[in-house]
C-alpha cells in the first residue's frame, strides 16, 4: 500500500468548539484520523465540531442501564432526524466468491469451505434490471458488492458502467469493492458514486483474530482515498464475532473518531456461515447488539446508522429495539450478498406495525 494517513491541521474554530473529554477518563483514546479537505464537499458531517471519544467513554455508555442508554440514543436521534423514517438500501453481489482474503466471517473467501460459487462481474443490463426492481419496490439506495481484495484498473472501469446504470435510475449508488489504489476513487466519483463502503470490521486489538491478509492501516488508507475524492464514507463493522464489550467500544471509537465520522455506518451482526471459521461462534446476547447500535447513534449523531446483516436471525422485537436505539437504515431485499435477508414484504409489514415510514433520512444540524 502506498498511501499513508497524513493528519490535516485541525481548524482552530472547530477545535475551540469541540467539547473536551472528561479529565477522569484514563483509558487509551482511539486516535482521531483527520482527512485532507475533500475535492468536493461531502454531503454531511464535513467540518463540523466533532467530539473526540475515548474507548472508556464509549464503554461507559455500553454499561448504562438499558433504559438510560435507549433514552440517550432516542434523544440524540430525535435531535437530528425524523425518528420514524427508515432508509431502504438494496444490496447486490455483482462479483461473488473466489476472494483471496481470509476474513474469518466471510463465505466468499477461497480460504474457507463454504458453498458459495465464484462468478464473474455481472453485465450492465443484468444490474440495470436489478436496480429497476429495487426502485419499484421502494429502495432509495443501491449498493453493489464485489469479492475482490482490491479492484484492478479494468475492474474500476467496468464498475463505473454499473454505477452509471444506478444513477440513470435515480438511486443513490454505493459500492464495496475492497481496497482502492491511487486514482480509483476519483474514477468512481466521476461515474457518480455517492458512497463507498469499506468497513473497519472490529476493534484494532481484535482484528488479527479475524483477518491476516490485510491490516487495519490498509483499511484506513482506503477510507482516506475515498474521503479525499469527495465520496461519502460508509464504514462500520461486525458485532458478535467473539469480541469483548470493550472491543465493541473500541470499534465504535475508531469509527466515531474518523474526522469527519462516516456519513453511513453499517452495524452488522455476524451471519454464521457453514464452512467459515466463525460458523460455530457462540451467540451474542441480542441486547448487546442493540446497545452497540445505540452507542453508534450517540457518538455519530448525524450518520445514517444501518441495522445491517443478521436480521434474518433476529426477532421483530429486537429489530424494533434497534430502531428505538437510533437505527434509520436497513438492507432491503431477500438477499444480502450471499446469505438470506428478510423478504421485502416481511420488512414492509414490520415497518408498518411500528408506524415507520420509508425514505431518505437527512440529518438536521
Ligand atoms: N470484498 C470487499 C471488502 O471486504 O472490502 C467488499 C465486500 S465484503 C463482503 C463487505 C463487508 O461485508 C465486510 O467488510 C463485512 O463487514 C461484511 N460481511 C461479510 N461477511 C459477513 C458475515 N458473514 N456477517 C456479517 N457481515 C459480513
Ligand atoms: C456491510 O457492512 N454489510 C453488507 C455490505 N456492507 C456490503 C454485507 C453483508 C454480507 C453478509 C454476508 C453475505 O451475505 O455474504
Ligand atoms: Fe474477500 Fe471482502 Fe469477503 Fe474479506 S469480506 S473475504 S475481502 S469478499
Amino acid at each position: 500500500m502506498s498511501a499513508t494517513l497524513t493528519p490535516c491541521a485541525p481548524d482552530a474554530a472547530i477545535q475551540a468548539a469541540t467539547p473536551v473529554a472528561p479529565a477522569a477518563v484514563t483509558t487509551a483514546t482511539a486516535q482521531p484520523v483527520h482527512f485532507h479537505a475533500p475535492h468536493k464537499s461531502p454531503k454531511a458531517n464535513a467540518r463540523v465540531a466533532q467530539r473526540v471519544w475515548s474507548v472508556a467513554e464509549i464503554a461507559a455508555l455500553l454499561e448504562l442501564p438499558f433504559n438510560d442508554l435507549m433514552f440517550q440514543a432516542q434523544t440524540v436521534h430525535r435531535a437530528h432526524f425524523d425518528p420514524n423514517l427508515v432508509e431502504l438500501a438494496t444490496l447486490l453481489s455483482v462479483k461473488t466468491g473466489g476472494c483471496p482474503e481470509d476474513c474469518g466471517y466471510c463465505p466468499q473467501s477461497v480460504h474457507h469451505e463454504s458453498s458459495v460459487e465464484a462468478t464473474k462481474l455481472m453485465a450492465v443490463d443484468e444490474v440495470r434490471s436489478a436496480v429497476r426492481e429495487a426502485k419499484a419496490s421502494g429502495a432509495t439506495r443501491f449498493c453493489m458488492g464485489a469479492a475482490w481484495r482490491a479492484p484492478k484498473d479494468r475492474d474500476i472501469e467496468a464498475v463505473s458502467a454499473l454505477i452509471r446504470a444506478v444513477k440513470d435510475e435515480g438511486l443513490e449508488a454505493c459500492c464495496t469493492l475492497g481496497m482502492l489504489d491511487d486514482g480509483h476513487a476519483e474514477i468512481l466519483r466521476d461515474a457518480g458514486l455517492d458512497y463507498y463502503n469499506h468497513n473497519l470490521d472490529t476493534a484494532p486489538d481484535f482484528y488479527n483474530d479475524i483477518i491476516s491478509t490485510r491490516d487495519y492501516q490498509d483499511r484506513l488508507d482506503t477510507l482516506v482515498r475515498v474521503r479525499n475524492a469527495g465520496i461519502s464514507v460508509c464504514c462500520g463493522g461486525i458485532v458478535g464475532m467473539g469480541e469483548s464489550r470493550l472491543q465493541r467500544a473500541g470499534l465504535i471509537a475508531e469509527l466515531a473518531n474518523l474526522a469527519p465520522y462516516p456519513e453511513s455506518v453499517p452495524i452488522n451482526h455476524l451471519v454464521k456461515v457453514e464452512g467459515t471459521p466463525l460458523a460455530n461462534q457462540a451467540d451474542l446476547d441480542p441486547l448487546e447488539f442493540v446497545r452497540t447500535i445505540a452507542v453508534a447513534r450517540i457518538t455519530m449523531p448525524k450518520a445514517r446508522v444501518r441495522l445491517s446483516a443478521g436480521r434474518q436471525s433476529m426477532s421483530d422485537a429486537v429489530q424494533a429495539l434497534c430502531f428505538v436505539a437510533g437505527a434509520n437504515s436497513i438492507f432491503y431485499g431477500d438477499k444480502l450478498l450471499t446469505t438470506a435477508n428478510p423478504s421485502g414484504n416481511a420488512d414492509l409489514e414490520l415497518l408498518g406495525r411500528l408506524g415507520l415510514k420509508t425514505g431518505h433520512p437527512v440529518a438536521r444540524d
